[in-house]
Formats: structure tokens, C-alpha cells, sequence
């Protein structure tokens, strides 16, 4: 076995009693009569898993019989209805497992109002046998709570990944469309068994070939792989492409010929591809063209794409994450400023899609002001699984608490309890379009995303997608016990290292809300003294403003006022310093270094205290990773082991380096014995 490959769907063979009972419950399926091909790949999955947990694949009953696991529509099955089944609430997507009696036969019954809810419901049973849920007692219901989960890919079309360090894309484009391989099944499965519905499969620095009809035709022959998983195809394009492919003079959104282009390409598209979700958009921001090259605005440009999907259905989902090089406001307010303008002003099939904070993915953010701000304008999440900011795939970092602070932090627009979890789900403002989007983090890695952990990201991500609301904690323990070990021992130790891991990185790279303080371009390692770059905006002085009095980006009303954007209460909450989170301290203040902290030590001291405690963490978590030895098989524990060798390392080179520069500006001491002598 190809230790890693499998990701969660790891199908190891059971044991003893616990193997009896699934044994018991999985003698057959029943299925739907003209089984649609979702439900040929529910129908595989459980022929995979139990082959391997149990060393049998059931066989397909025509009726029910004692054991089986029926599979069950009201429409494929009238008899259910008689059951009473809460099915009503469960929407398209959502699916029942429960045991339960039919035609007096002991039946472990998955039920849905779709195909697509079998399946989920199918892989939900296989994660309960496998988490060692009692399999006499089951009885679980879920629907999503937000209409799309989506992975966006950073796929260029040569197959590199922007921000990609799992080795080359998945997408083998070369041998596209003939050549459908294995590995665009597998991935179907993992990202179906998390509820995720779509997929943008290429860069948002998008390349104008995409839409082209060599590129449909391949593009076409993803999405036939990954139909039958509920999983839609989205494509990035890039604003300029009539233009740049010699068809027209002008890409101005008002200019009746490029909405005629844009339609035309719809209609091939739509005709090889009749369930295309839609397009992704990244407009004037770093370099790359939009509307604003023509002084149109973003809802100009937005709207005129969106005219070319909407007979077709699809959507246009336009990115927030714009800066300009014009621009001398803080670039915290920059997206804020022009979309707010906009609120209303989108057409009803565009969705708005915020990155997780205002300035670029850091290790912490306080939640992006938008959030909240446009209640007329549907705005997705857009979190990033790949850990650019974070240590790339060698550093550990469990990146479910990130994702779970940001969703359950207040807004406070509306009044008290407005989290963004609320924002999203439609609650707070009722949109008529909700989702969350990620950066994948996957690639041609064995392991799909360049470590064992950093798998659990992918796997957080989607189950946070479909509730944003659920607890990273509750969601890295199933992870665990499906990835690692059932054995209680081995997943409070596991959970307890996870769980600490985004902490020791921020406390490491970034303590006390500095940001954008890593090595220029790659973002790998510390970069603090970098200040020569063309735009001030991508320097880190220009972030943590460090010089011999103090540290920090003033973003209260006497400096840039960022934190003006955030509803009153947090406004005023994040001016003061004293009532500042401490985690947000440097974020919005500047602040002299011998500032009190609360802890009585003094901000120089304190930061040190954190770069140390950051250190500190990795230290433990080599050590009690090494503990769980016997525990995990040799490659895996291996391979863990090494890269925790070098983040051990990495990190203090991140405090060394860190210390020693803010110490040349500060010209403070170094505290004795906190830099050990080499
Ligand atoms: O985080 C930054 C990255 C760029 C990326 C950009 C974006 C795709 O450094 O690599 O480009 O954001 O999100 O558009």
C-alpha cells in the first residue's frame, strides 16, 4: 500500500467484535431499480470500504433483506414513507441513516430526497462504522447548510500550482480528454465524501486558452468524471481573453460586442458541459486586467458575464481580493472601500467571494469588514486550505481552529450575535445564494497535499463547508480516527498536537497580530527587514512599522482607520488598545515597546515571550509525536517525524531572525538566555 494515498478513506480491515457488527449490518445493498450512476458510485464505495473492513463486498439484493443497507428515495422506494421520515428538512443534498426495520427485516436504512443524498449518506455510514459509532443505534440526519462548497484550484494549464506544494497539478491536460485517470476518481470520492458540490479547476491568474475549444473539450471530460459525485465545474477566466485571442479591440464590459463575445462563449461551453457552474473572476488586482481598465467599475464588469451565464443558469463569482498599485489607503480598507460602494449594484446570479481577511490569508486575521457590511450583495468565504503564509506543507499546522475563530466571530452589524457563520449561511442577511470556497491544497503528491496532516486541512475545510457552524475539535477527531487510529490512547494525543498547532505558528511567525512579515515572493521564512520592494504595499516594514520607539500598524482613527470599517462596537473595541483582543494588538495598534502588557511584562518582553513559546510548542510536538511510534505504521510516522524535525528547526529560525532584527531597530536587549548560543 501506498501509505498516504487514501487520504480518510482508508478502508483497513476490522477486528474482533468490532468487525461482527458491521459484518452483521452490510450482508447486502438494495438500491434503487435503473441505478443512475451517483448511485453506482455509492454502490462502489461500499463495495471498496467493506472489501477492505470486513474482506467482503455484500452483494446487490433485489428486495430487502435482514442486514442489508437500502439505499432509499421516497421516490425509488414508496414503502419509506410510511416511515415518517423527516425527509422534508433535509433539502436536496441532505441524507438519513438510521437503523431501522423494513418489511420486518433488521436494515441499516440511507435515505434522501436525491441521489446525490444517498451518497452523501453513504459515505456518512462509512465514516460512522469507521469513527465506531454504534451501528444498532444509528441514527443521523444532515443537510449542508450553505448551498456551494467549492475547492478553487491554483492549477496553471502547464500543470504547476500556484501556491502548490504538492507537487504537480492533478490535471494532466497533456492527455486530457482521452485519458481519464484514476486519480480524478479518487479525488471525486475524498471530495464528494466531505459534501463538497464544486470545483474551479484552474488559476484565478487565469489564462485566456481556458475557454477555447481544445480546452472545453478537456475541461468537458473532467466534468463527466466528476458529475456522477455532485461535483460542478467552474473555470477562471481572465478579463481580457477577447481581446488577447485577436477576436476584439475592446474588452470594455459596456461595449455590446464583448457581452456578444462572452455569450458565444457560454453557449460552447454550455453545450459540451450543460451543468457548468460558472465563472471565477479575479479583476484588477496584482497586474491582472478588469472592467477598471476602462473606468468601469467591478459591478460593471461582473454583470456583463453574468448576462452572458444567466440563460444558462450559471454564476459569475467575482473576487474582493483587489488592491491597487494607485492606491495609497491602507490596504486592509482598499476592498472594503470599492465594494461596499457597490452593495445592490451585482446581478442576481454574481457572488461576491472575500478572502479570509483584508490583507492576504496570514496565520491571524481579523475577519475581512465585509463580512456583514453588504447585505445585498451575496458574498462566499474564500479560506485557503494550501499553507502559503503558514509553512508551506513541511510546517504542521491543523488549520480547522483558523477556520472555526473567523466563522464565529461577531460582526456585530445588525446587533450583538451576527457571527460570520450567519453572514454566509444566508441567516443574517437572507441571500438567495450561499457558499464557501478554498484554495486546495492538492497536487500529483502521493499524499495528495504534501504531508500526512495537512490532509486534515482538506478534510476540515469541507466539513466546515457543509456546517459552518461545527467544531474544528469534533471534526479532527473523526479525521483522526479515520486517518490514524480508533485507539483513545493515540487520538487524545494526536487532537492534543493538532489542536495546539495553528497557535505555535502564529506564536512563532507572527505573534501578537504582526502580519506580512515573510521572505519576499515565496513567503517561506521571515523577511521582517525587507523594505525595498517597487510597492510599498508588499513590504513587511510597511506592515509591522517597527522603528526605535515602537511597533505596530496604527489602523485606529490617527493613523489609517481601518478599524473604522468593522461595525461601531468592534470599531471601538479595536481602537483602544486596552480593550483590543491581544491577538489583534499589533494589527491595529502602534504601540511604544515598552508598552504593559497585561501580564505585566513589557510589549518587547512579551513579543520575545511568544517567539519562545512558539519554539517551544514544535519542541513538544516532536517529542510526543515520537511517543505514538508503535502506534502508526513505520512510512507515516516516519515521514510525520522528519518534517516536524525541520519545522523544529524553521521555527527558531523564524524567532531568531525575527528577534535579532526587531532588536537592531529597537535597540533593545536581547533577554538573557532566550537565544541559546549556537
Ligand atoms: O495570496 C496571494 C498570492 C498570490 C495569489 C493572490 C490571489 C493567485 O500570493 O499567489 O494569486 O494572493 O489570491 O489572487
Amino acid at each position: 500500500e501506498e501509505e498516504g494515498y487514501d487520504l480518510w478513506l482508508r478502508y483497513r480491515p476490522l477486528e474482533g467484535p468490532p468487525r461482527e457488527k458491521v459484518e452483521a449490518r452490510a450482508k447486502a445493498i438494495v438500491v434503487p431499480k435503473n441505478p443512475s450512476l451517483t448511485i453506482l458510485a455509492a454502490v462502489a464505495e461500499l463495495h471498496r470500504g467493506l472489501s477492505g473492513l470486513v474482506g467482503r463486498a455484500p452483494v446487490l439484493a433485489g428486495e430487502v433483506e435482514e442486514g442489508a443497507v437500502v439505499l432509499a428515495t421516497p421516490a425509488s422506494m414508496p414503502a419509506i414513507k410510511s416511515l415518517k421520515l423527516p425527509l422534508a428538512g433535509l433539502g436536496a443534498e441532505g441524507y438519513l441513516v438510521r437503523a431501522t426495520k423494513l418489511d420486518g427485516h433488521k436494515v441499516t436504512l440511507i435515505a434522501a430526497n436525491s441521489d446525490v443524498g444517498l451518497l452523501y449518506g453513504t459515505f456518512a455510514w462509512l465514516r460512522a462504522v469507521r469513527t465506531g459509532a454504534n451501528l444498532e443505534k444509528l441514527d443521523e440526519q444532515s443537510a449542508p447548510k450553505v448551498h456551494l462548497r467549492m475547492l478553487n484550484h491554483w492549477d496553471n494549464l502547464d500543470r504547476t500550482v500556484e501556491r502548490g506544494y504538492a507537487g504537480e497539478s492533478i490535471w494532466d491536460w497533456w492527455t486530457l480528454p482521452e485519458v481519464k485517470d484514476q486519480r480524478y476518481v479518487d479525488y471525486a470520492r475524498a471530495t464528494a465524501s466531505l459534501g463538497i458540490n464544486g470545483t474551479v479547476l484552474n488559476n484565478v491568474n487565469a489564462r485566456i486558452e481556458i475557454v477555447t475549444a481544445p480546452w472545453i473539450a478537456k475541461v468537458k471530460a473532467v466534468a463527466e468524471v466528476l458529475r456522477p459525485y455532485g461535483i460542478k465545474v467552474y473555470l477562471a477566466v481572465r478579463w481580457s481573453t477577447p481581446v488577447e485571442l485577436g477576436d476584439l479591440k475592446t474588452a470594455d464590459p459596456l461595449d455590446p460586442k464583448v457581452l456578444a463575445w462572452w455569450k458565444e462563449r457560454a453557449e460552447a461551453i454550455y453545450a459540451a458541459i450543460p451543468d457548468f457552474g460558472g465563472f471565477l473572476v479575479k479583476a484588477n488586482s496584482e497586474g491582472q486586467p478588469g472592467p477598471q481598465d476602462y473606468e468601469r467599475s467591478h459591478a460593471d464588469g461582473a454583470n456583463m458575464l453574468a448576462k452572458a451565464l444567466a440563460p444558462h443558469g450559471g454564476l459569475v463569482l467575482w473576487r474582493a481580493f483587489v488592491y491597487s498599485a494607485h492606491d495609497t489607503e491602507d490596504r486592509h480598507k482598499q476592498a472594503y472601500t470599492e465594494f461596499k460602494a457597490l452593495d445592490g449594484k451585482f446581478a442576481k446570479n454574481v457572488i461576491v467571494q472575500v478572502k479570509n481577511g483584508a490583507i492576504d490569508f496570514q496565520p491571524r486575521e481579523p475577519f475581512h469588514p465585509l463580512f456583514g457590511a453588504v447585505p445585498k450583495t451575496p458574498l462566499f468565504m474564500e479560506f485557503q486550505i494550501t499553507k502559503e503564509y503558514l509553512g508551506f506543507a513541511t510546517h504542521l499546522a491543523y488549520l480547522g481552529p483558523m477556520y472555526e475563530e473567523v466563522l464565529q466571530d461577531d460582526t456585530h452589524q445588525g446587533g450583538k450575535g451576527t457571527t460570520v457563520a450567519k453572514v454566509i449561511d444566508g441567516r443574517a442577511h437572507g441571500y438567495k445564494i450561499t457558499g464557501v470556497a478554498a484554495v486546495a491544497n492538492t497536487g500529483s503528491h502521493r499524499t495528495w497535499c504534501g504531508s500526512h496532516f495537512d490532509q486534515a486541512n482538506w478534510y476540515a475545510f469541507g466539513r466546515m463547508a457543509w456546517d459552518p457552524e461545527a467544531s474544528s475539535e469534533a471534526i479532527a477527531r473523526e479525521w483522526i480516527e479515520q486517518t490514524f487510529s480508533t485507539d483513545p490512547r493515540v487520538v487524545k494525543a494526536i487532537l492534543a498536537i493538532m489542536m495546539e498547532s495553528r497557535e505555535a505558528v502564529v506564536d512563532y511567525m507572527t505573534p501578537l497580530g504582526l502580519h506580512h512579515v515573510m521572505a519576499t515572493g515565496h513567503h517561506y521564512g521571515p523577511g521582517p527587514w525587507v523594505s525595498n520592494l517597487k510597492r510599498p504595499e508588499w513590504n513587511p516594514v510597511y506592515y509591522h512599522q517597527a522603528d526605535k520607539n515602537g511597533i505596530g500598524f496604527d489602523r485606529t482613527a490617527s493613523g489609517s482607520n481601518a478599524a473604522s470599517q468593522y461595525a461601531p462596537a468592534l470599531a471601538k473595541r479595536f481602537s483602544d488598545p486596552k480593550t483590543t483582543p491581544e491577538k489583534y494588538l499589533l494589527w491595529f495598534h502602534h504601540l511604544p515597546w515598552d508598552y504593559k502588557m497585561p501580564s505585566g511584562r513589557t510589549l518587547w518582553e512579551e513579543l520575545i515571550k511568544r517567539y519562545d513559546r512558539g519554539v517551544d510548542a514544535v519542541t513538544g510536538f516532536r517529542a510526543r509525536w515520537d511517543k505514538l511510534k508503535d502506534d502508526i505504521d513505520v512510512r507515516r510516522h516516519r515521514e510525520v517525524a522528519t518534517f516536524l524535525a525541520i519545522q523544529e528547526r524553521e521555527a527558531q529560525w523564524w524567532r531568531d531572525a525575527s528577534i535579532a532584527y526587531f532588536a537592531s531597530v529597537s535597540k533593545r536587549p536581547l533577554p538573557k538566555g532566550t537565544i541559546p548560543p549556537p
